[in-house]
């Protein structure tokens, strides 16, 4: 199934990231005043190779709302501009300290501390700008830029981030766990998702339908992320496993184990598919991408 479902999504998603990097380089090229340091900084990190899932989520979900996805693109560069600035604070010193990243040393490791803080803050600002700037109507502008601060705010990504670092070894159980996830990694599936419904200016319930799936996928996405960090192995149950172990960090498969965190995310990929069901044949792309997600080794 792995590779009937790669087949059929790689070459649309292929090109959808094709023309997400040709964005994120334009919009990263600042021939004004920006220091040349910190724009190899924001680069080196926003460009390096991922997977431009969040992106490629805001691009399909207007076509699954019946919009060709070209009008979406700034929403998208936003998006991965947020997600980045989030990695290249969740690695420094202070936060999950890590030294590597999308295959290539951390932006601090690369640069210096105070050059990866001055690059994520400064994409964070230019997420905002390019909403601002490029939507095709002021008014759809206000309500992404809305979405994406609450996103990005005290509430969501920050306030995951600052319980995420409270509850390092503490006793969490599975609701506890998702709960976190649900303001970090699922809050920005959700936004990526509304944002191509209102870019699309889908009605109402299309729009709360994919934010649905968004939370399913997101949640799906996080355990598969926890069973990749343990590789399978079937004695995680009960204990601290994986690169996040030695934060004290509780994963899925920790708690569940391997078997059952398998499970749930099928289950949740399953249910984030179902969801989106009413919106009918142009919502097909967003189901090879759940599948995908759930069958992805990296
Ligand atoms: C504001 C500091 C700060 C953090 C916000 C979202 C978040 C909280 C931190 C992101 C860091 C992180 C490790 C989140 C877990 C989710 C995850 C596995 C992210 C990596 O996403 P992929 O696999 O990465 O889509 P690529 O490199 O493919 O884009």
């Amino acid at each position: 199934m792995h590779d009937i479902v790669s087949d059929a999504i790689s070459p649309q998603l292929e090109q959808l990231r094709a023309e997400v990097d040709v964005s994120l380089d334009r919009y990263t090229e600042f021939s004004d005043d920006c220091p040349e340091k910190l724009r190899l900084a924001m680069r080196y990190s926003l460009l390096a190779p991922g997977k431009r899932l969040r992106p490629c989520l805001v691009l399909l979900a207007s076509e699954a709302c019946g919009q060709h996805h070209a009008p979406a693109l700034p929403a998208a560069c936003a998006v991965e501009m947020v997600h980045a600035y989030s990695l290249i604070h969740d690695d420094l010193p202070a936060m999950d300290d890590d030294d590597i990243r999308r295959g290539q040393p951390t932006c601090h490791k690369q640069f210096d501390e105070a050059t990866a803080i001055l690059a994520g803050d400064a994409l964070l600002a230019l997420a905002f700008q390019v909403i601002a700037q490029d939507l095709p109507s002021p008014i759809t502008a206000v309500r992404c830029l809305h979405e994406l601060a609450l996103t990005a705010g005290a509430c969501s990504l920050v306030g995951g981030q600052m319980a995420d670092l409270t509850a390092e070894f503490s006793n969490l159980d599975a609701e506890d766990l998702a709960a976190i996830h649900r303001r970090k990694t699922g809050a920005m599936f959700r936004v990526s998702l509304r944002l191509g419904g209102i870019i699309a200016e889908a009605p109402a319930e299309h729009i709360d339908a994919l934010d649905t799936y968004g939370e399913k996928l997101g949640l799906a996405f996080q355990i598969t992320d926890d069973l990749l960090d343990v590789d399978g192995d079937e004695a995680a149950v009960g204990k601290r496993v994986g690169k996040d172990a030695d934060q004290g960090k509780l994963t899925y498969p920790g708690l569940l184990g391997v078997a059952e965190s398998r499970k749930r995310a099928a289950t949740l990929v399953g249910e984030a598919c179902d969801v989106i069901g009413n919106l009918g044949e142009s919502a097909t792309p967003l189901n090879h991408l759940a599948r995908f997600v759930l069958a992805r080794n990296q």
